[in-house]
């Protein structure tokens, strides 16, 4: 993989900021570039001292440690403080400050891949035309902030085991358990259980390139792939869009379908290890 591109959008996401623009070579900080000066920009939202933020000035966090609840290691080894902040184990942004994440250094998320194959009428796999392999699908939602396509994913509360984390976001958001009746949720809950309950296949554990990073704030996620082979569990389930997704379908994996961050990257892994269409 080369220098991250998401987290260096020119346009922050969800306000009028832009970022200056890092050549590919200056990514890295170990290139010097004594000039460099990015605006700091922390959204109102992060700076309205919700519970999922950090506060913006004093309690130092505790960094490279599992600060009491918070997990503020990162699956990129250890990250540098200067000043006080952290610095992006990818380089740099061309912003600092938190943007529209919470924590300062790496910000945790959980990504749940659900896939099975796909099948004709009949049940038989369809191969793709031009590879002639069994061509696998996912559950993709579409975002409600950006209108891209992604993995259901979410944030690992603090103290959440991210088991737990992945069955919840992939509930809220493909499922929309928020919106249900107890009754509902409960049968929601037993369903997927029994696919969430196995261990899964580890696909990635790292850095995402989301276009909300910045110098010193960064999604890092654990994504897992839970696969119905059969089609006779998770296929069967009536997907609705819920939380912060707009619309959920399931998708071709396919590497012309342009996906949120670097969530396609997730996808030829798969692809990859199931001897699926890429
Ligand atoms: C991405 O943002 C992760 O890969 C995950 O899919 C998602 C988590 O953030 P929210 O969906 O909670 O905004 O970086
Ligand atoms: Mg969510
Ligand atoms: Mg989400």
């Amino acid at each position: 993989v080369g220098p991250h591109v998401k987290s260096r959008c020119p346009q922050y996401p969800g306000s009028n900021i832009k970022r200056l623009s890092v050549p590919d070579d200056k990514v890295d900080w170990t290139q010097k570039w004594p000039e460099y000066n990015p605006v700091s920009y922390t959204a109102p939202s992060v700076l309205n001292n919700p519970a999922w933020a950090d506060p913006d000035i004093g309690s130092s966090p505790k960094f490279n440690t599992v600060d009491g609840a918070v997990d503020r290691t990162s699956f990129e080894g250890s990250y540098k403080v200067e000043n006080g902040k952290p610095l992006n184990p990818c380089g740099r942004t061309g912003l600092a400050g938190r943007g529209l994440l919470g924590r300062w250094g790496p910000n945790h998320a959980a990504d749940p891949i659900v896939t099975r194959w796909k099948v004709d009428v009949k049940g038989a796999k369809i191969h793709h035309s031009v590879s002639q392999k069994p061509v696998l699908q996912f559950v993709s939602i579409k975002r409600k902030d950006c209108g891209e396509w992604a993995i259901p994913g979410g944030m690992v509360d603090p103290g959440e085991q991210v088991s737990l984390t992945l069955q919840r976001e992939f509930s809220e958001e493909a499922l929309n358990s928020l919106s249900s009746s107890p009754a509902e949720r409960a049968e929601i809950h037993q369903r997927i259980t029994n696919l969430f309950k196995s261990s899964g296949f580890m696909v990635y554990k790292g850095y995402v390139d989301d276009p909300r990073n910045t110098d010193n704030s960064w999604m890092e996620t654990v994504a897992v792939n839970f696969h119905d082979d059969l089609g006779n569990s998770v296929s069967e389930l009536p997907l609705e869009a819920g939380d912060d997704a707009g619309q959920v379908q399931w998708v071709d994996l396919d590497s012309s379908f342009p996906l949120y961050a670097n969530h396609s990257h997730f996808l030829e892994i798969i692809a990859k290890e199931r001897k699926a269409h890429w």
